[in-house]
């Protein structure tokens, strides 16, 4: 719930500010280049300010058809003795996930958070947090509301595309709340067919890459553990993350536990790891990781081998 008093104080922050930065977590996810660039069209529109918008670490290929990407500057590209009135920080769970950026925090005269992520360290003066929110930009919807701003249809885009990323394609949806403004955002005049089918495009030789690294899964434990690895060579050709890989890996019927390894460099293995409805945080945990209670990651620094036999040797433990 966003109170008048906070709209007061957001409203009084901006009219009074010359230099408006934004921005969220390093290697930006679809929230949080969305809801940075719906906050920065909104106060455009809104206020006729202009707005700075950085990021830090590398924004995924497919939210390059994102409206506004080319809004977001790469920090170390932003003169960094510029005067900040007011900073938004948004999306960024702890102050350490903020990277580059930080350093316009602590030079602005006023810091703002918009953030759903549990959080006991605040960096923000004004705080417009909400844990139960389904993703960064609902908050910022609610602040529009809240404000009486007016909202056009890029907004309702990116609103939608964060949405759409935060829940998984809807898939992580827990309350109605969330979905009475997906579909307000449709009335809006948004085109959900054509955002999740851009989201869905990859570089070509990412798709082959995952795929070639899925076609060599190994499977333990009478098949109920499926381990993939991206090689050294396979990672160079692909677009980081290994969406492609872990999706085909979830398909497999009567495979419990999937693990994407991928060699980052020789002696750092990323970690990925997924349960059919079987946690696996303990695991990333054992790992020196963490996460989700079905989906969660560590990155290990020792050979593929090594982390490969850590993990077989961590299975051995769980209950079957
Ligand atoms: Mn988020």
């Amino acid at each position: 719930m966003i109170t008048q008093e906070q709209v007061k104080i957001f409203d009084k922050k901006i009219r009074g500010a010359e230099s408006i930065f934004l921005m969220a977590h390093k290697n930006p996810d679809g929230d949080a280049l969305c809801s940075v660039a719906a906050l920065c069209r909104l106060i455009e529109l809104n206020y006729g300010k202009s707005v700075t918008c950085v990021y830090d670490g590398n924004i995924p290929d497919n939210l390059d058809n994102v409206p506004l990407r080319r809004r977001l500057h790469f920090f170390e590209r932003v003169e960094p003795d510029t005067p900040v009135d007011v900073a938004i920080v948004m999306d960024y769970g702890i102050i350490r996930n903020i990277g580059g950026p930080y350093k316009f925090v602590e030079n602005a005269g006023f810091v703002i958070e918009i953030d759903h992520h549990i959080n006991d360290n605040k960096v923000g003066k004004l705080c417009l947090d909400d844990e139960s929110a389904a993703a960064t930009a609902e908050i910022v919807y609610e602040l529009a509301l809240a404000a009486g701003w007016e909202m056009d249809v890029t907004v309702a885009m990116l609103m939608m595309t964060a949405i759409i990323t935060d829940t998984g394609f809807f898939k992580f949806v827990k309350s109605g709340k969330v979905m009475r403004i997906v579909a307000d955002l449709i009335d809006r005049g948004v085109d959900i067919q054509r955002i999740i089918n851009d989201l869905a495009q990859k570089p070509r030789k990412t798709v082959v890459t995952e795929a070639e690294s899925v076609g060599a899964t190994e499977f333990y434990f009478k098949n109920r553990l499926a381990i993939a690895t991206i090689t050294a060579n396979q990672y160079k050709r692909m677009d980081g993350r290994g969406e492609t890989a872990l999706n085909l890996l979830g398909q497999m019927r009567g495979v419990d536990y999937t693990v994407l390894l991928k060699e980052q460099k020789p002696d750092q293995i990323g970690v990925s790891l997924r349960g059919h409805y079987k946690s696996v945080d303990k695991i990333a945990v054992a790992l020196g990781g963490g996460g989700h209670e079905y989906a969660a990651g560590a990155v290990v620094h020792d050979t593929l081998d090594n982390v490969k036999q850590r993990i077989l040797d961590l299975f051995k433990k769980v209950s079957w």
